[in-house]
C-alpha cells in the first residue's frame, strides 16, 4: 500500500520535473530572442550624426486677449432694415444720440422695443423711423411681422 502510494507519487515528481524542465528551457529561449532584439543596433542608439531628439516644449501660456472696444456709431446713427434683417443688428452709441432706422426692403417691416417704450409701427419701403435714446442701458427690439428679426442698441455714457 505505502510502496505504491510512493511510488505513483515519484511519478508525479518525475512528471512535474520534466514539465519544469521544458518550461526552463522555453524561457531561456525566449531570454535569448528578447536578447538579440534588444542588441540589434542603430534603431536604439543614435549614430552620432543623427539631430539630436525633439526636447518637448512646454506649453505656451495663454495670454488675456483684451475685448475691442466695440465701435460707437455717432450721432445721427443709422440702422439699416435690409433682406428681412437689422443692418447691423446691434449699435452702439452713447447717451443723446438719435438712431434712425431705414427699412431698404420691399416689404413693410416694423422697429418695436421689447420694453414696449417704442415702436415706429408699420414702416413701408423707404420709410425711416428715428429715435433719441436719452438714457443708458440695451434696447432690445424687433420686427412685430417677421419674428426673427431681431436688434439692439446700446447706450452707454
Ligand atoms: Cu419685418
Amino acid at each position: 500500500m505505502r510502496e505504491r502510494g510512493g511510488s505513483r507519487a515519484g511519478r508525479e515528481q518525475a512528471s512535474a520535473a520534466g514539465r519544469l524542465g521544458s518550461f526552463t528551457a522555453v524561457a531561456l529561449l525566449a531570454a535569448i530572442a528578447l536578447a538579440a532584439c534588444s542588441s540589434a543596433g542603430p534603431a536604439t542608439t543614435p549614430s552620432p550624426g543623427s539631430p539630436a531628439p525633439a526636447t518637448p516644449r512646454p506649453m505656451p501660456i495663454p495670454t488675456a486677449i483684451p475685448t475691442p472696444t466695440p465701435a460707437v456709431c455717432a450721432d445721427p446713427c443709422s440702422v439699416g432694415i435690409v433682406g428681412v434683417a437689422f443692418q447691423p443688428v446691434t449699435r452702439h452709441v452713447t447717451v443723446g444720440t438719435t438712431v434712425t432706422w431705414t427699412n431698404r426692403d420691399p416689404t413693410t417691416h416694423t422697429v418695436t422695443f421689447a420694453n414696449g417704450q417704442v415702436d415706429s409701427l408699420d414702416m413701408p419701403p423707404g420709410a425711416s423711423f428715428h429715435h433719441l435714446f436719452d438714457t443708458t442701458g440695451t434696447f432690445s427690439y424687433r420686427c412685430v411681422i417677421h419674428a426673427d428679426m431681431l436688434g439692439s442698441i446700446i447706450v452707454t455714457k
